[in-house]
């Protein structure tokens, strides 16, 4: 039978675009299930065969939910502000705004031809301005909170393009354009301060159904840590240095302290620095380098002694020398840290090159001259007064109780996660809504004038000093105060590409809503989001980002769960056939639309799922491809052995009951690569036999449906089913109809019953032998012997006879 997957597939695909067969239905009455994947970035090279992998994905678990009863929300959209649009717009002179439209509708084109089902009518892109109204409406909300403020920061500037560079343009210490040097420029910076969030953001994890991958992940990038602050004086002076430490217990063997580079006490005592000119040169040598460089453990460690300071240690009153180093970050804690060598491994090296002395106070491991001992697990005070003979942990305890007595020092929390530098000196992001005015300062501009639009321009180079192309345009920029009608100046930073992509769940929800982001019972009914996939890169940005946005929003009553996403999953990349990464230079990279063209969606889609386990990374391979073409083939066929019958056949009754089992559960678990090989078993059954009943053929095309829409829809049309089968109920199993039958059996060893074990009545004696040696009991009482001979009696007993 001639399979023509051009037509049939083009026949649905019309059919479900015109009518948007798949959208969401506004019953709130109705089960709800929320499926989302992670909107793409409509780059000018199309889309990846990495994308389709998740949206498949989510397409079964979608089309499934549908057959379930569930009412099912799959929408897609377009996370299209961003660099690579503005770089190749400035290349090209192409405004951003027709280059992003061409990319959309080259994308949808590409995703309708895959057939997902996508409700289209509630599409939305990031760069619409009815989209991103909301965008800044939620800026606002942050700001009138306090929880965006302005700041100084250090950002990357290219020496030559004289531009700030967003971290993935710099490779390598260069501008990724140029090839010149990229240093480290001040700038101030609109942030957003979600460490106020750092605690919830680790403590709401614990409910939430995400793979632990990226539990861990978020909760190492938050980085908590406890410890204590306290002070160090300046012998002779009022002056105190504080230091943040996680080990308090080791303040006796502090023999010299460390400050960052950038640290503010320098300033002060400047002038009685007797090596100034060495400090100076040191510190422009630091702000050059980028902190992943300044915290790599291997290299060599440098600095600078503070000559004209010296620090007393609050415990023993010794005199101990100050440095500088790079190795100490301005950002973390205070900048500042009390150095014990004989258990910090940076601190031993540092001691070591600049021969300053070595304390051990924690004794359990080997010499601490010839390196640092860091365990906390083991060991015992010793040289700490009344420390001594402590463990550890509790030597903590009672040295921040010391010092918090004696008003030195305080517990302290700290997290590694920094506020969210919000600021891009860029033209394609959404405007950030502020007015500055010399008299009332930062004022927001009234809600009823939002959006504020991008300005028209054909420039949207970055000006000479790294101002955003926004600061050129004066017409737009000079204002009056909405507080006060002064003359005023509006905010030309734009906002990242991470804002609009924090909050678009959301929207997908209520897509023309223009009284607010979403209408409040819609979100009440359809939040949570039930699933969400995505990469494993977007762990700590964005999935981060848009816990914070969204419990923001709970603060403040717009939505009414504290969590966004109840579920989160990732996939595996897929390489090229290679088994290296897809790239343009590598010349691997496989394009989705070429498969479909030779092979069809089906096929397409059938192999992304039974590529590999859906987690793991795996390479492309066309003979996979050809393969599963084969599959999709066969399952055409089965057309022409179809009886009238319409019950299951005696014969494989059985193997219907535990396909249905099999591929229910495995595309529940993320098992799709097993669930598609359970259909592939099945037809070889039902092609052994030589026929299928119409009653099978039913189940047999409703499992392999959402893998597979097209040829399966049009073989229930010919087969003269009613209706259409996506509207059909997921087919059902009877548990037991699924189990082989089973017999119990005697384990022996040396003639002597050790257990009973149960196993399916036809094995084989090989078989048998092998569940007996798989047996735990058996297992442990064999180990360490010698298996003579092995005697099994089918459906009876197994000896296993050793010495
Ligand atoms: C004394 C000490 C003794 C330390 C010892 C460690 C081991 P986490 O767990 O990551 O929070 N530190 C503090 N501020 C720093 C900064 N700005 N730059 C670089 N290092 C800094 O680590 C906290 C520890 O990192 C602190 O505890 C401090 O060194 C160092 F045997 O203080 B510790
Ligand atoms: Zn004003």
């Amino acid at each position: 039978m001639d399979y023509n997957f051009k037509e049939i597939e083009k026949k649905w695909q019309d059919k479900w675009y015109s009518e948007n067969t798949f959208a969401a239905k506004n019953d709130f009455t109705l089960p709800k299930f929320y499926a989302l994947v992670e909107f793409p970035y409509p780059s000018g090279q199309g889309l990846h065969v990495g994308h389709p992998r998740s949206y498949t994905a989510l397409d079964i678990v979608a089309r499934k939910k549908r057959m379930e009863g569930f009412n099912v929300l799959y929408p897609m959209g377009w996370d299209a502000f961003g660099l690579p649009t503005e770089n190749y717009a400035i290349k090209n002179k192409i405004h951003p705004a027709i280059v992003t439209k061409n990319n959309i509708e080259n994308f949808k084109r590409q995703l309708k031809s895959i057939g997902f089902s996508f409700d289209w009518s509630r599409e939305i892109s990031t760069t619409d301005e009815a989209y991103y109204k909301w965008t800044q409406w939620i800026f606002l909300q942050l700001f009138k909170k306090g929880l965006a403020y302005k700041q100084e920061m250090p950002i990357n500037w290219c020496t030559s393009c004289k531009v700030g560079l967003a971290n993935e343009e710099v490779v390598n210490g260069v501008c990724e354009r140029c090839g010149s040097e990229v240093v480290q420029r001040n700038k101030s910076q609109w942030m957003l301060k979600i460490t106020d969030y750092a605690q919830r953001l680790i403590d709401d994890l614990e409910g939430l159904d995400y793979i632990e991958k990226v539990k861990t992940q978020q909760k190492n990038w938050i980085g908590r840590s406890e410890g204590a602050e306290l002070d160090f004086q300046i012998d002779g002076t009022d002056d105190a240095i504080r230091v943040y430490t996680t080990r308090a217990d080791t303040l006796f063997g502090a023999t010299y302290m460390v400050l960052s580079p950038e640290h503010k006490i320098i300033e002060k005592y400047a002038d009685k620095l007797q090596n100034i000119d060495e400090v100076r040169a040191y510190q422009k040598e630091a702000a050059r380098k980028s902190e992943f460089e300044r915290t790599e453990l291997t290299k060599e460690k440098t600095g600078v002694k503070l000559c004209g300071i010296t620090a007393i240690n609050p415990v023993n009153n010794e005199k101990i020398p100050v440095f500088i180093s790079d190795y100490v970050l301005t950002s973390y804690g205070t900048g500042a840290i009390m150095a014990v060598p004989a258990h910090d491994d940076r601190d031993w090296e540092f001691a070591k090159k600049f021969g300053l002395p070595i304390v051990e106070v924690v004794a359990g491991g080997e010499d601490v001259q010839s390196k640092a001992y860091t365990d906390t697990y083991s060991g015992k005070m010793v040289n700490s007064g009344f420390l001594n003979g402590l463990e550890v942990k509790d030597a903590i305890r009672k040295m921040i109780d010391f010092l918090e007595e004696k008003g030195i020092g305080k517990r302290k929390v700290n997290y590694k996660l920094r506020d969210w530098v919000f600021s891009r000196q860029r033209y394609w992001g959404e405007p950030i809504p502020l007015v500055h005015c010399d008299k009332c300062g930062w004022v927001p501009l009234p809600e009823d004038q939002l959006p504020l639009t991008l300005p028209e321009t054909d420039n949207f180079e970055p000006g000479e000093n790294g101002e955003s192309p926004l600061a050129k345009m004066t017409d737009w920029v000079n204002t009056t105060c909405p507080h006060c009608g002064g003359p005023a100046v509006r905010e030309t930073d734009t906002m990242p590409q991470w804002a609009g992509s924090s909050w678009y769940f959301l929207r997908y929800i209520d897509p023309k809503c223009d009284t607010a982001l979403a209408a409040k019972e819609k979100l009440d009914y359809w939040l949570p989001v039930d699933w969400y996939n995505g990469g494993m890169e977007h762990t700590t940005l964005h999935l981060l980002y848009s816990r914070f946005w969204h419990k923001f929003l709970y603060d403040i009553g717009v939505v009414s769960t504290p969590e966004p996403y109840r579920k989160r999953t990732s996939h595996g990349m897929i390489l090229g056939e290679n088994g290296e990464k897809m790239s343009k230079s590598r010349g691997n990279v496989v394009n989705p639309d070429d498969m479909v063209a030779e092979f069809g969606a089906d096929t397409f889609r059938t192999y992304e799922m039974f590529i590999g386990a859906f987690d793991q990374s795996t390479p492309w391979s066309i003979n996979g491809v050809k393969g599963c073409y084969r599959f999709i083939e066969r399952v055409w066929n089965l057309q022409t052995i179809v009886t009238d019958e319409e019950g299951l056949s005696p014969d494989l009754e059985k193997a219907f009951h535990k396909t249905i089992k099999k591929v229910s559960e495995d595309f529940d678990k993320m098992k799709f690569n097993t669930a598609i090989a359970a259909l592939m078993a099945l037809i070889n059954e039902i092609y052994k036999k030589g026929s299928i009943t119409r009653g099978e053929l039913k189940i047999y095309i409703t499992l392999l449906n959402p893998a597979a829409p097209h040829l399966t829809e049009e073989m229930w049309v010919n087969a003269g089913f009613s209706g259409f089968l996506h509207d059909t109920k997921w087919p059902e199993f009877d548990e037991a109809k699924t189990k082989d039958d089973t017999v119990e059996i005697v384990a022996q060893i040396n003639g002597k019953v050790k257990d009973k074990i149960v196993i399916s009545a036809d094995l084989s004696r090989e078989e048998m032998e092998k569940a007996a040696l798989e047996n735990d009991k058996i297992k442990e009482l064999v180990s360490g012997k010698t298996i003579v001979k092995v005697i099994c009696v089918p459906k009876k007993l197994v000896n296993i006879v050793v010495k």
